[in-house]
């Protein structure tokens, strides 16, 4: 393994890092899991795992309160688990049967939760900004003080509709936060040659929006960040634009040779930057945790994770009677 950056001195304490480390961890089993029952034929379709990227939606979720909102793209798994849905109701999804979040209909990509306020869950690119800014309107029009995490990807910063709706949300002051979670690739192309500006929260200026760029691989500063974009928009100041830079391990979707990127690349990031292995040191070389308490949460982590496998695979398939049901028309 090549040398890890020197582990920083703790700004959290023992329990918020357990905390983090916790909910990193059931991210990460639960996406090699579901790559296992995809290679085994029990998942059909689309599936993009979201293996690198834990610190961004564990960081941010640390940021909200019970009622504020969140919708993303495809790659979803890890936000409906930061969010605390079941993790045998996201499984079962993934495998099409009754007990899973869309009871079977929806797959990978089309999960929602009204309890968790967890909006979707989306398969078009960049589709789901224009909806996170009509979710924060709407709690404008409450007059409550919710937010709402709007997340997507560098892929998606480049499509017409984010800009539009960057427009509407700083002209309605809108309790929105636009989250760019920029893994460097959108499916194999890399933001360098897709991309003029290297920085995308940048472009948020041009409608007046606030925003920075954040270590995405970093649980604490994601999670400073939130909390500052958190108390702007609850205060009334409009929306704000969080860049993380994070990076995916695996490829795009479980049909992705990644022939676009060296296994350097992606080995330099894993023993570099990886941000259960941050937390993990912190909570070691603080003295907080020993290897044996660790061990013990991933056993622990590792049996949860067994149980939705299990729950996947001995809920029935949806009955022929659900096609007539969850329809507009
Ligand atoms: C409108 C639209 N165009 C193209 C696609 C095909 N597509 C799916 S994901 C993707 C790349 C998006 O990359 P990014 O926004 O960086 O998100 P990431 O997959 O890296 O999380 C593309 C082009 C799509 N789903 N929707
Ligand atoms: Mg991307």
């Amino acid at each position: 393994m090549a040398a890890k950056k020197p582990a920083e001195r703790p700004n959290a304490s023992k329990e918020e890092l357990l905390k983090y480390y916790r909910e990193m961890l059931l991210i990460r089993r639960f996406e090699e899991k579901a790559g296992q029952l995809y290679g085994m034929g029990l998942i059909g379709g689309f599936c993009h795992l979201y293996i690198g990227q834990e610190a961004v939606v564990v960081g941010l979720e640390a940021a909200a309160k019970e009622g504020d909102k969140r919708v993303t793209s495809y790659r979803d798994h890890g936000h409906m688990l930061a969010c605390g849905m079941d993790p045998k109701g996201v499984m079962a999804e993934l495998t099409g049967r009754i007990g899973g979040y869309s009871k079977g209909k929806g797959g990978s990509m089309h999960m929602f939760s009204k309890e968790k306020h967890f909006y979707g869950g989306h398969g078009i690119v960049g589709a789901q900004v224009p909806l996170g800014a009509g979710l924060a309107f709407a709690d404008k029009y409450l007059g409550n003080d919710n937010v709402t995490f709007t997340y997507f990807g560098d892929g998606a910063a480049n499509q017409g509709q984010v800009y539009e709706a960057y427009n509407m949300a700083e002209l309605w002051n809108l309790p929105v936060i636009f989250v760019i979670e920029n893994n460097g690739y959108a499916m194999g192309t890399s933001v360098k040659r897709s991309t003029k500006s290297p920085s995308l929260w940048e472009r948020g200026a041009a409608y007046g929006i606030k925003g920075e760029a954040v270590d995405g691989m970093d649980v604490l500063a994601v999670k400073a960040a939130g909390e500052k974009a958190v108390a702007a928009c609850r205060a009334g100041q409009g929306p704000y634009i969080l860049e993380m830079m994070t990076y995916r391990y695996r490829g795009h979707s479980m049909s992705d040779p990644a022939k676009y990127r060296t296994r350097e690349e992606v080995e330099k990031m894993r023993s570099e930057k990886d941000a259960i292995e941050h937390v993990r040191d912190l909570l070691l070389q603080g003295g907080l945790a020993s290897d044996d308490d660790l061990k013990a949460i991933d056993k622990e982590i590792k049996a949860q994770v067994n149980e939705s496998a299990e729950f996947s695979k001995e809920s029935p398939e949806p009955p022929v009677e659900e096609l007539w049901t969850d329809i507009y028309a």
